[in-house]
């Protein structure tokens, strides 16, 4: 399909370099271009080494337009930056990693977004899968690996478990057979402007599909619950208590099962609470989609259990690292807007020690500050939105009992070793990105784990 095309890939990171490699492999004639010089991006030519790709680094000349049939953006790239924006002024068509393995692929692809929780849930479908599906699973997307890069090996009886950020779906004009979204709350707002262009972009993971093929989502989460009437295909639903007779969802008995409720109201048990080794109401939010989507996607009930049992989450997100002196050190560096470190808070019963800061992005942070001064102890800030957070949180209530403020998360660290006592929780679940001092929030979680690892 794209043989001869003359397509312009915007960013050299994993999906440009991805695509990069699928398209050259299929004929396209690709120009991959980044704002990074050619130096800094020595990891990526050193991948695509052989490949008749034509690099442009160090800015985004408008004159790439000329020759581009097709231009694909990255996830990083800004739909507003002006080499983009031309491309549209032109007509050109726009599309990305995410859009090409969807026309492409060869089995059933299961697309997972929401504004929190699409990793683990991710994840806990994947886990499912491997339990319940005859060929073989794949993993990808959002969370890290672009599926585009297996493409070629998959098979029709396989299925792909695809993480979609907003980003990607801003421009998509493809649905996944199965779409869930798990929930909308103000993230990202600094990208796409407002909480209606935010949604929009969400809402395209449903968008387009047929008639046949499942959405999935939340009862409990108005944004989600607001695409009930865009979608296009069958419904299926998740959330605690039991969806309304017709609606067919998975909830939470008063016996504390996880179970299924079909259209006609019949009941499936598909495994108790208490198996779910996850903290947090997110994350009894996060199993009941899961098994949604699986039973949407067509596993076998029991292979919600089985996916389910034994899963003790991913790293970085609310990850026990180390009990040290009778505390324990929790990284939640995944939590990049407040929201996301109000869940985290709300998971704990114990004395809280929070770590927040890293880069604002220029989201409200007075549920978190109100909730902080209910709920914590001791706070420690650091980095950029060091202050913005200490000032919104203050010190004129009961909690919490101290407040310091440190320039570094190294620095928080050790604040914080000398604050905690033994039974406390230290938390650390910024609220703000990592980018004022880290390349990713991966980046600031290893830091994280190896600094608390070494406190003596
Ligand atoms: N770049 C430009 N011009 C720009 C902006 C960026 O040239 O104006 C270049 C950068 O110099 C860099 C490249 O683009 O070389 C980076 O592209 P990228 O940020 O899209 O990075 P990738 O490595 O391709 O990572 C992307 C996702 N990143 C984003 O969406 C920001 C990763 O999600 C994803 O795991 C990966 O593809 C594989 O699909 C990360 C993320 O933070 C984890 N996602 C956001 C989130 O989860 O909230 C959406």
């Amino acid at each position: 399909m794209y043989a001869h095309a003359q397509v312009l890939i915007i960013g050299a990171g994993r999906q440009g370099t991805a695509l990069a490699r699928y398209l050259t492999e299929h004929g396209a004639r690709v120009t991959l271009n980044d704002r990074r010089p050619a130096e800094a991006l020595y990891e990526a030519r050193r991948l695509l080494q052989g490949l008749p790709i034509r690099w442009v680094t160090g800015g985004h000349p408008l004159s790439l337009l000329d020759e581009a049939d097709l231009v694909c953006p990255s996830g990083g790239v800004p739909l507003s930056l002006p080499l983009v924006q031309e491309a549209v002024r032109r007509g050109i068509a726009l599309s990305n990693d995410s859009q090409i393995f969807l026309e492409a692929a060869p089995c059933r692809v299961v697309g997972i977004t929401g504004s929190a929780g699409k990793t683990t849930t991710t994840t806990l479908v994947g886990r499912m899968a491997q339990a319940g599906w005859p060929g073989r699973v794949w993993v990808g997307g959002n969370i890290g690996n672009p599926l585009i890069a297996s493409l070629e090996t998959m098979q029709p009886g396989d299925l792909a478990v695809m993480e979609l950020s907003s980003f990607q779906l801003e421009l998509m004009r493809r649905s996944p057979q199965v779409a869930a979204l798990l929930n909308i709350t103000p993230n990202h707002l600094d990208r796409h402007g407002s909480m209606a262009a935010y949604t929009a972009a969400k809402a395209r993971i449903l968008e387009f599909q047929t008639a046949e093929e499942y959405a999935v989502l939340n009862r409990e989460d108005p944004g989600s619950w607001s695409m009930a009437g865009r979608r296009r295909g069958r419904l299926l639903t998740f959330g605690a208590a039991r969806p309304p007779a017709g609606l067919p969802g998975t909830w939470l008995s008063p016996q504390g099962w996880l179970t299924f409720q079909d259209a006609q109201g019949a009941q499936t048990a598909l495994l108790p609470r208490r198996v779910i080794r996850l903290r947090g109401q997110h994350n009894l939010s996060n199993c009941l989609a899961a098994a949604a989507i699986a039973l949407a996607a067509g596993l076998p009930p029991e292979a919600a259990r089985q996916g389910i049992e034994g899963f003790t989450g991913v790293p970085h997100r609310l990850e026990l690292v180390r009990i040290h002196r009778g505390v324990a050190w929790y990284n939640d560096s995944i939590a990049t807007a407040p929201e996301r470190a109000i869940a985290a808070i709300r998971s704990f019963e114990e004395p809280i020690v929070l770590l927040a800061g890293g880069r604002d992005k220029n989201l409200p942070w007075d549920e978190f500050a109100a909730l902080v001064r209910q709920r914590v102890d001791h706070l420690i800030t650091f980095g950029e939105a060091a202050d913005l957070i200490a000032d919104a949180v203050g010190l004129a209530g009961e909690r919490p009992y101290s407040l310091h403020r440190c320039a570094t998360l190294e620095e928080a660290v050790q604040q914080a070793a000398q604050t905690a006592e033994a039974g406390d929780v230290v938390l650390l679940s910024p609220g703000g990105t990592s980018f004022d001092a880290f390349q990713d929030f991966a980046e600031r979680g290893e830091r994280f784990r190896a600094w608390v690892q070494a406190l003596p």
